[in-house]
């Protein structure tokens, strides 16, 4: 009877280990989805920085370029959190027009 209750005991602890190693995986990778938006209305280096910032302060935005010269902005986003749509949201009030881009993958369905 002892021997039954530390087998069981072992396998208990050896399954729950191996749940969290499963776990564990899921958590580290953050899904990161690229998306470039078209910006209207920006015109000097300090309009760049206000589309930064407030990029930054954007719940679920990972990473981001702002090109004045193309007048657009590459962004990484958590798809859980966050979507084109919303960050385009986010800039209305703003004195630049967020607009998103067709992705490569779109562009390649468009034109198929
Ligand atoms: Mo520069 Mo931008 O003087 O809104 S900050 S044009």
């Amino acid at each position: 009877m002892k021997y039954l209750l530390i087998l069981s005991t072992v396998l208990i602890f050896g399954l729950s280990v191996m749940v969290t190693a499963q776990e564990k995986p899921k958590d580290e990778k953050i899904k990161v989805e690229t998306q470039t938006f078209e910006v209207e209305g920006m015109t000097c280096q300090s309009c760049v920085n206000s589309v930064e910032t407030k990029l930054g302060k954007i719940d679920g935005v990972e990473n981001y370029k702002v090109d004045l010269d193309k007048g657009e902005a590459v962004v990484e986003y958590n798809p859980a959190k966050v979507n084109a749509k919303k960050i385009e949201k986010e800039f209305e009030g703003t004195p630049y027009k967020v607009t998103e881009k067709a992705t490569k993958t779109n562009k390649n369905k468009q034109e198929e």
